[in-house]
């Protein structure tokens, strides 16, 4: 096989080679490394190739993008997401990157309020505001909206969604839903909060999550809260909640 290019770039755990061969262009990862997610990106088009997670010596990645020239990979990179490592196809041919660690704990925070009103069964949630979310996308922002599932027991019943809010990790939501919750389920019933990060292509991420409930929350913050919302009826509690990657 005759490769009309052969390059590589060295990282501290891993090495990236790429070959340029009839128009394509295949990748190839030696190392230990666990990829997430990866694009391509170029002038015209970014594309977003399959997730891998594997952990190898030496993994070869064939994509092939068609009729791509030199001249254009040039103006190219790839974006290995995980560990947010940038392999600029147009800088040096060999240079060391430190790696950044996932930042696994750090999704950010969601400050909420929750009010309950036994006369009429009404479960009011409040999603106030978030800071410090975990950025998503390529330019260090995210595209946060939350989803919100009622459950009670296991069974989800009813969700709503905020509109999202693009290129933010600091949104302010100002949103409130309404759920009808009888009195003697309001033990029993949790509200599963996703902070989402929108994306035009492919599937839209999770931030962070937090589980409201009376017993099982996420969190003791989350516990707490729930309770006392119970044992304070007709009050708005607010509290913030450090939001969870799972
Ligand atoms: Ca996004």
């Amino acid at each position: 096989m005759k490769l009309s290019t052969l390059r590589a770039f060295q990282y501290k755990s891993f090495k990236v080679v790429y070959f340029i061969y009839m128009s394509s262009i295949m990748i190839v990862f030696r190392g230990t490394i666990q990829l997430g997610r990866y694009f391509y990106h170029s002038a015209s088009q970014v594309r977003r190739m399959s997730e891998v997670s594997v952990l190898v010596p030496n993994y070869y990645v064939p994509i092939y993008y068609r009729s791509i020239e030199e001249v254009s990979v040039a103006r190219s990179w790839l974006q290995l997401s995980l560990h947010c490592i940038m392999v600029d196809f147009a800088g040096k041919q060999s240079f060391w990157k430190a790696l950044k660690p996932p930042a696994k704990d750090k999704c950010g925070e969601l400050l909420s309020s929750l009010c309950y009103h036994p006369s009429n069964s009404i479960l009011t949630l409040t999603l106030i505001k978030a800071r410090n979310l975990k950025a998503k996308d390529i330019n260090g922002k995210s595209d946060p909206y939350v989803k919100v599932w009622l459950q009670f027991g296991d069974k989800r019943v009813e969700k709503r969604k905020t509109p999202i809010f693009t290129c933010t990790l600091n949104p302010v939501f100002n949103e409130s839903f309404s759920f009808n919750v009888p009195w003697e389920k309001i033990r029993e019933c949790s509200l599963d909060v996703m902070v989402m990060d929108f994306d035009n292509i492919g599937r839209n991420e999770l931030i962070g999550r937090i589980l409201l409930a009376g017993k099982n929350g996420s969190g003791a913050s989350e516990t707490k809260h729930w309770q006392d919302m119970i044992s304070k009826p007709k009050q708005t509690i607010v509290q913030w909640h450090r939001l969870k990657p799972e």
